[in-house]
């Protein structure tokens, strides 16, 4: 699996991809300023598993891959995800619906369901991959959408390809599957906690 690609297996490339950018987070620290282009590059890995999700999906995918896009456009004026929470703190612009600091705790919060996720595919070895998707969403995502997102959401659920189905599309085995997932909720733990305390350094509050 040494030359895996995102086309052949994608689960190996995500986690390639946050293993290097969690492994700058644990170098250089917390305090360090994480490049928003390099994060933005991770994020848009992840948009390659929507494709094994089916139709029902797809609308989560736009959403997911336009916050990302906007977020890498802005990259070349604001470098890091430090100068983000900066710029919208002195414009009050924080929540502010479409603003880029709003788009990144969205981004973060796709990034803590994927983790969800994997760490409830892996725990139920060989459980439904509905039941999986439906926990870890109404634990990451769903206390803060809407709901009309959230009832299509779980409507959307039904439509998911079963676990072997899954599998057999992310080209992987049940053993190799698991240890690319534990790489991904090792490294999001991280990218996911220097994420939050960009907002909790300046008292933004994390409940919505
Ligand atoms: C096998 C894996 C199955 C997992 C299926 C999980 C599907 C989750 C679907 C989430 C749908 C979100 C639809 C739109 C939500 C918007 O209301 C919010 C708020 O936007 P705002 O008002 O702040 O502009 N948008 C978001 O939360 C961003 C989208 C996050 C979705 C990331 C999902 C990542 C899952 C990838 C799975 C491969």
């Amino acid at each position: 699996f040494e030359d895996a690609t995102a086309e052949t297996r994608p689960l190996s490339a995500v986690a390639d991809a946050f293993e290097e950018v969690s492994a700058v987070v644990k170098d250089k620290g917390f305090n360090y300023d994480l490049d928003l282009k390099t994060f933005c590059d991770a994020c848009s890995l992840v948009s390659i598993l929507f494709g094994c999700l089916g139709m029902a999906f797809k609308f989560a995918e736009l959403e997911y891959v336009s916050k990302v896009s906007g977020l890498a456009e802005a990259s070349e004026s604001y470098g890091t995800l430090n100068n983000v929470l900066e710029f919208d703190t002195q414009n009050d612009t924080v929540r502010t619906p479409g603003s880029l600091s709003r788009n990144l705790r969205r981004v973060r919060q796709g990034l803590d369901l994927i983790r969800a996720l994997f760490e409830n595919f892996l725990s139920s070895a060989n459980g439904c991959l509905k039941e999986a998707a439906s926990t870890a969403y109404a634990k990451t995502c769903a206390p803060y959408h809407t709901w009309a997102v959230r009832t299509a959401v779980y409507a959307g659920m039904y439509g998911l390809p079963t676990r072997d189905q899954l599998l057999l599309k992310l080209n992987e085995t049940d053993e190799s599957a698991e240890r690319e997932m534990i790489r991904y909720i090792n490294a999001s733990i991280l990218v996911i906690q220097y994420i939050d305390k960009l907002y909790t350094s300046r008292n933004i509050s994390l409940d919505w």
